[in-house]
């Protein structure tokens, strides 16, 4: 009640905490154990308003920004990480379309992924480039009116699940990252297949593969923007989906606290229920604080991203810098509450600390966080001083 949430975002809200108790919760511990993504569960999105929630309205989506994304993704998260990561990793891949996609290409993906029909990716990271990402070597040449795609791409979320991928590419490697552009990957396409798929230690249900590009050919209308944009649309798209990371680390955080607080009422020792001493109380009382600071802060991230605003970068790296450690520390904590039982796979916290771990290192690792926010505050200094 506090955030002043809208009737709409309520709503979203509530739809996503059904689905994810209803639907999410009776498969997590599966999920988990076998690391897959069932079909039922994307069925269930597709039911659901969820996937239209970040999908513009002109293209039959709800239009409700990063804010009702946020909402969606934490109560997704609380239930599963996994899940979690499936859902906004599906948002990471549309959001260089709406962002920079043209009208046509914007009415040919867009309304589908609203309906659930078509799931998107983002494929960025290769081998040697993670932290360093302007130093992408996957090859895209130019051969009449298509790229032919060449190298290939790791850690890929939703690799494998996703039917299209805006992938960055090498157009001219002579010029370093003003020679990376975006293209967009059907799944069928003919050359694009799929690698080695990873064996995580946590976020389980959200498929992670290897994307393998081998003479795949592209058609040139799959280009975003220009050439040479490719570095700046993977920028500006994580200065926004980078609260969505924030959002899933409040969720599993969340999730934790809840599970640790219920235990803590239930389980006897020395002859009392352990809420009743205080070094449980302690733990509880720091854990909650926290989890409230950081869903403070990544629901400014993502009001003010909503805004309009152009100077997202700081607010968005600093929800996810805080907000994951939060979740590192929540879920710790709720394993230490639960005591030896916290380390057995019976209960889902220690599931929880292996979810939340995640989110400390992707879409940018929390020392990379560190670089954006402390560039932006030197650079606001600069703008300042002119
Ligand atoms: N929006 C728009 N432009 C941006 C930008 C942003 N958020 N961030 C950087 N740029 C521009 C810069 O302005 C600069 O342009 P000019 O050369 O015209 O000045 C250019 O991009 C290069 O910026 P910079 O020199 O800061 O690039 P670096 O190679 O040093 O990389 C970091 C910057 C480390 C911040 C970047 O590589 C990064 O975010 N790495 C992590 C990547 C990541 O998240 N990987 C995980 C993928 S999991 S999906």
């Amino acid at each position: 009640m506090y955030y002043n949430l809208s009737e709409e975002e309520e709503m979203i809200r509530e739809v996503a905490r059904t689905l994810a108790e209803e639907k999410i919760k009776p498969l997590r511990e599966e999920m988990d154990r076998k690391s897959y993504f069932p079909p039922e569960i994307r069925e269930e999105f597709g039911k659901s308003d969820l996937l239209r929630v970040f999908i513009p309205e002109e293209y039959e989506g709800l239009g409700m920004g990063f804010m009702g994304t946020a909402l969606a993704t934490e109560e997704i998260s609380i239930v599963d990480g996994g899940v979690g990561t499936a859902y906004s990793a599906n948002g990471l891949g549309a959001t260089p379309i709406i962002l920079f996609g043209s009208e046509e290409q914007k009415r040919k993906y867009l309304p589908p992924t609203a309906s659930g029909e078509k799931w998107a990716a983002f494929a960025l990271t290769e081998p040697d480039a993670g932290s360093d990402a302007g130093n992408v070597q996957l090859r895209a040449d130019k051969e009449g009116d298509y790229y032919i795609l060449n190298g290939n791409k790791v850690f890929i979320t939703n690799g494998g699940l996703a039917d299209y991928y805006v992938v960055i590419v090498a157009t001219d490697r002579k010029k370093g990252i003003r020679g990376l552009s975006a293209v967009i990957v059907e799944k069928d396409t003919e050359g694009f297949t799929f690698g080695k798929e990873e064996d995580k230690m946590g976020i389980r249900a959200a498929p992670t593969r290897e994307l393998v590009f081998s003479d795949c050919k592209v058609p040139r209308e799959n280009l975003l923007r220009r050439e040479g944009f490719g570095f700046m649309i993977a920028m500006k798209t994580f200065d926004r989906t980078r609260a969505g990371v924030a959002a899933q680390a409040v969720g599993i955080a969340q999730g934790a606290l809840t599970e640790a607080i219920s235990y803590a009422n239930v389980r006897k020792q020395f002859g009392k229920r352990i809420g009743e001493f205080q070094a449980i109380q302690i733990k509880l009382a720091e854990m909650a604080t926290k989890v409230e600071a950081a869903r403070a802060l990544t629901y400014l991230a993502a009001r003010y991203i909503d805004s309009g605003a152009t100077t997202i970068s700081k607010i968005s790296s600093q929800a996810k810098l805080f907000a994951s450690d939060v979740a590192m520390q929540v879920t710790i904590e709720a394993v230490q509450v639960f005591g030896g039982y916290g380390y057995m796979r019976d209960y889902p916290v220690e599931k929880m600390m292996r979810d939340a771990k995640i989110t400390q290192i992707y879409e940018g690792t929390s020392e990379i966080q560190k670089l954006v926010i402390a560039n932006e505050l030197l650079k606001e200094d600069l703008r300042k001083k002119k």
